[in-house]
């Protein structure tokens, strides 16, 4: 039998497009789209509910478990207890179904596993004091990945920008709102400075990589299997300003920094994200132009 895909977390804003990607890779019938919010052509799955997981898991014969589901940094700081519970014990319940029924799993990590300590441009190896409970979460997964015996990867995803579902509640949110504010307002009120700049990526990149991450044969991995650092772009609030006013010309922006902005600025302008080109080939597509280019093109077709 070929591969049978678990997918939790799914209604949100990477699973919109990987249930997608992964129905188009696999098959539509191979794919088992959950979440804990009821949507299309999705089952209802909570990741705290470790037998809805482990008999999911056994009756559908499911092969690989792309675990999405999670709280996201601003919403995570808002209910510290829930982020930990829902990010780190969902994660525990998924690797236990995959412990007994030998699943691989995919389970993403964040540019949030670094703290104010790191370097500006985050190298792979570099001590992880992110100041988030959802920073620290992440660290865990990516420590889970190399203790647990189960086949886990991860991906360090930088903020991620597109236009087929909302972000979901992080600081990166502001590079997706500020497309949707542009086209309905003209005008973005943006909550972290002009001056800020996170590494980002747009979503095809993001899809892109996941899937190939999951290709690469195991012995191939190396000591950053729990959580690759990717590189897509890297922009500041302002640059992103300019770039869309090459299609909105009148567009206006202005800056009202609040809490979001200490957890963008605990976080690394840039990544380098040399081990996972030279250990399975990643190479970034879409520069800052490229992305709104794209990001337009979607909104407006
Ligand atoms: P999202 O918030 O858009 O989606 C998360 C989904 O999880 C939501 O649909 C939500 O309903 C669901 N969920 C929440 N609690 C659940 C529970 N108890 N059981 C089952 N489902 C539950 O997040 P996303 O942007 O799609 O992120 C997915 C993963 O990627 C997360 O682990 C996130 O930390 C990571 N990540 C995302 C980004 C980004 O910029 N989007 C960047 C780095 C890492
Ligand atoms: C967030 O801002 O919380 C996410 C992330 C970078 O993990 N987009």
């Amino acid at each position: 039998m070929g591969s049978r895909i678990l997918v939790t977390g799914a209604l949100g804003q990477i699973g919109t497009e990987l249930v997608e990607a992964l129905e188009e890779k696999y098959g539509q019938g191979s794919v088992i789209a959950t979440d804990v919010r009821e949507g299309n052509n999705c089952r209802i799955l909570d990741v705290m509910d470790a037998a809805g997981i482990e008999s999911l898991v056994r009756d559908e014969s499911i092969t690989e478990i792309y675990h999405l589901a999670a709280l996201l940094s601003a919403t995570g700081e808002k209910n510290p207890e829930l982020c930990w519970k829902i990010n780190v014990e969902g994660l525990e319940n998924v690797i236990a179904a995959a412990n007994t029924h030998g699943c691989r799993v995919f389970a993403p990590s964040s540019i949030a596993v670094f703290g104010p300590d790191c370097p500006s441009i985050a190298p792979q190896v570099t001590p992880l004091n992110p100041t988030t409970v959802y920073g620290k979460t992440k660290v865990v997964s990516e420590q889970l990945a190399m203790t647990t015996g189960v086949d886990m990867r991860g991906l360090r995803y930088p903020g991620l920008i597109s236009y087929k579902a909302p972000a979901g509640g992080g600081t990166t949110d502001y590079a997706v709102e500020i497309f949707h504010a542009a086209l309905t307002e003209g005008h973005y009120t943006c909550f972290v400075r002009e001056d800020t700049r996170l590494p980002m990526m747009y979503m095809d990149d993001a899809i892109r990589a996941t899937l190939e991450l999951m290709e690469v044969p195991s012995e191939q991995l190396g000591g950053a299997r729990g959580g690759y650092n990717i590189s897509g772009c890297s922009f500041t609030a302002g640059e992103l300003v300019a770039s869309i006013q090459r299609h909105l010309p009148d567009f206006t922006c202005a800056y009202e920094p609040d809490i979001r902005q200490n957890y963008a600025d605990s976080w690394p302008n840039d990544i380098d994200d040399e081990v996972a080109r030279s250990e399975w080939g990643w190479v970034p597509e879409f520069d800052l132009d490229g992305m709104v280019d794209a990001m337009f093109a979607g909104l407006q077709a």
